[in-house]
């Protein structure tokens, strides 16, 4: 039992290991920004097992008031779950919204970023574990995953820098990649399109927030000698496909 930080609490895989968590007797706290989503945690575990603080991951000053307001019994912070995160967008680069390239880059990167540097030293304090919740699109590549999946790929190389940095402290970093996932994820990504969202996991019995939840639970309550580097995990229905030719292209 111990303290967990989930971001991104409110929906998807963040409110399933919120949950997962809090089953099973860590206290846990439940970042996001809709406050009705996270209400639903505490009322059903009660305030004791689940501090919640409703604010926009990219507000800094948010982020740090809600750091310092948590209550004593959540000041031991064992583990980081960095998963607040999301998709905007699936056009080619070239047609992109540089508003949602940067509200991507500003949630996915930055606001992940501060926390984890803002929980370094109660990480260190407490010989705690990160896990950061990347993607299969930082190293598989796809037509319109552009600054998404760069922002993943950032995600897996800052969670394999910080191993090293943090060698000899004890503090364990595990980068989880999942692959297709129905959760909000595709209802964010297309602006509200539940048609595109069901239609993308039709028949594909795509990973749920539990099996995410159960991975991550799996990761932080190893034997404190153990650290997993990185978890990729699709469904048995995904595998990466090859490359294309675009044949002809440079007569035109
Ligand atoms: P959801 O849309 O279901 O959940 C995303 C969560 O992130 C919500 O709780 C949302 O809360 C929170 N969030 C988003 N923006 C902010 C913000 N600015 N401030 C605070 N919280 C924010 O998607 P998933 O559960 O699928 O996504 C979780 C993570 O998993 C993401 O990092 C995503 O990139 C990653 N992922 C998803 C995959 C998938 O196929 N579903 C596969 C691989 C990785 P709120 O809106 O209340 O703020
Ligand atoms: C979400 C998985 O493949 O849709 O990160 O980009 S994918």
């Amino acid at each position: 039992m111990g303290v967990v930080l989930v971001t991104g609490a409110s929906a998807g895989f963040g409110a399933a290991i919120a949950a997962k968590f809090a089953e099973n007797e860590w206290r846990v706290i439940a970042f996001a920004r809709r406050a009705e989503r996270l209400a639903q945690l505490t009322e059903y575990f009660g305030a004791g097992r689940v501090h919640t603080a409703a604010f926009d991951i990219r507000d800094e000053a948010a982020l740090r008031a809600a750091l310092a307001a948590l209550p004593e019994d959540f000041r031991g912070i064992d583990v980081l779950v960095n998963n607040a995160g999301l998709a905007l967008g699936t056009a080619r680069a070239q047609d992109c919204d540089l508003v949602q390239w940067r509200q991507m880059i500003d949630t996915n990167i930055t606001a992940l970023v501060t926390l984890t540097r803002l929980l370094l030293p109660k990480l260190i304090e407490r010989r705690g574990a990160i896990v950061n919740i990347s993607s299969i699109s930082g190293t598989h590549p796809y037509t319109g995953g552009n600054v998404y999946g760069g922002t993943k790929a950032f995600v897996t190389q800052f969670s394999a820098n910080l191993r090293c940095d943090l060698h000899g402290t004890g503090v364990r970093v595990t980068n989880v990649e999942p692959g297709m996932a129905e959760t909000e994820f595709t209802l964010v990504r297309t602006g509200g399109d539940r048609a595109a969202s069901d239609k993308l996991y039709a028949g594909a019995h795509p990973i749920t927030g539990r099996d995410i939840a159960d991975t991550v639970w799996w990761v932080a309550n190893l034997p404190p000698h153990l650290n997993v580097n990185r978890i990729e995990v699709m469904p048995v229905s995904q595998s990466p496909a090859g490359l294309q030719v675009a044949r002809d292209a440079l007569n035109q």
